[in-house]
């Protein structure tokens, strides 16, 4: 997979280097690149924003140093020399775009499955007011697939730290960047049809009063199973019972009925 990430603050994935995307780099499953948008400017000031028209506070992020780069990362051939392009560009691509944007819908686990199947990544990081509409817009009616997505509902400075929770979950779903699999598949939103995990214990069993459940000491692998399914079902109709509604009866076992 190629992720190329697009940013006027290129040194907050910096971090990206110290992690497990480091490691994935090193196995060759992974090529990562990160991109100074101001390289794309052609003024003196190297200035990405302007301020809104229609009035408001706040800039806005322009248009054509956004499509500078873009086309760049796509191989898009400059608009003179448009007419010798192929007419279809993007049209079969492999390639998604993804926008953080408070204002869009919220990226899910669902999502970062269908993002780890796709070749190449681009994530554009909005700061100040956002992007200029235009630019989803444009790339949409390129025959690109065109994300826009926000991680939840509060506001951040910027499009960064969005995109490394996005680039995050999904990058470890990519086949062969964990070591155990089986991690992947039983944690919470994935495993156990949705429901939350429930709590891990490690030794000492005993450990300043507070005893694991005795039931995990007994060495019944059925009962066990029962105790962390009862657990999942409470945890998550009390704290998530958006969830519950959701996976209807139908998911639910004779015995989850009777909790
Ligand atoms: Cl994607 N961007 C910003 N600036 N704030 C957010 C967000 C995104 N998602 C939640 N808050």
């Amino acid at each position: 997979m190629l992720i190329d990430i697009i940013s006027v603050f290129p040194e907050y994935f910096d971090v990206f280097n110290l992690s497990l995307l480091g490691k994935a780099q090193d196995k060759g499953l992974l090529t990562f690149n990160v991109h100074n948008l101001r390289d794309w400017t052609h003024d003196v000031h190297h200035s990405v924003d302007d301020t809104p028209v229609g009035g408001g506070a706040g800039m806005v992020m322009k248009p054509e140093v956004w499509a500078n780069c873009l086309d760049d990362l796509l191989d898009i051939p400059p608009l003179e020399d448009i007419s010798d392009a192929d007419p279809h560009i993007g049209e079969n691509s492999h390639t998604t775009l993804v926008f953080p944007n408070p204002s869009a819908p919220t990226f899910t686990q669902a999502d970062a499955t269908e993002l780890s199947y796709t070749d190449h990544l681009i994530f554009g990081c909005g700061r100040y007011e956002g992007y200029d509409g235009r630019i989803p817009a444009y790339y949409k009616a390129q025959g690109f697939d065109v994300r826009e997505y926000s991680i939840g509902d509060y506001v951040l400075n910027g499009g960064e730290v969005a995109v490394s929770v996005m680039v995050e979950a999904t990058t470890r779903l990519i086949d062969g960047f964990m070591g155990n699999r089986d991690s992947i598949v039983k944690e919470s939103y994935t495993g156990s049809e949705g429901l939350l995990e429930h709590r891990q214990y490690t030794k000492p069993t005993s450990w300043r009063g507070m005893d694991v459940p005795e039931i995990l000491l007994s060495g019944h692998h059925a009962n066990i199973d029962r105790f962390r399914r009862d657990e999942e079902l409470r945890r998550t109709s009390d704290i998530r019972p958006d969830i519950i509604e959701k996976l209807g009866c139908r998911m639910l076992d004779k015995k989850d009925r009777k909790l």
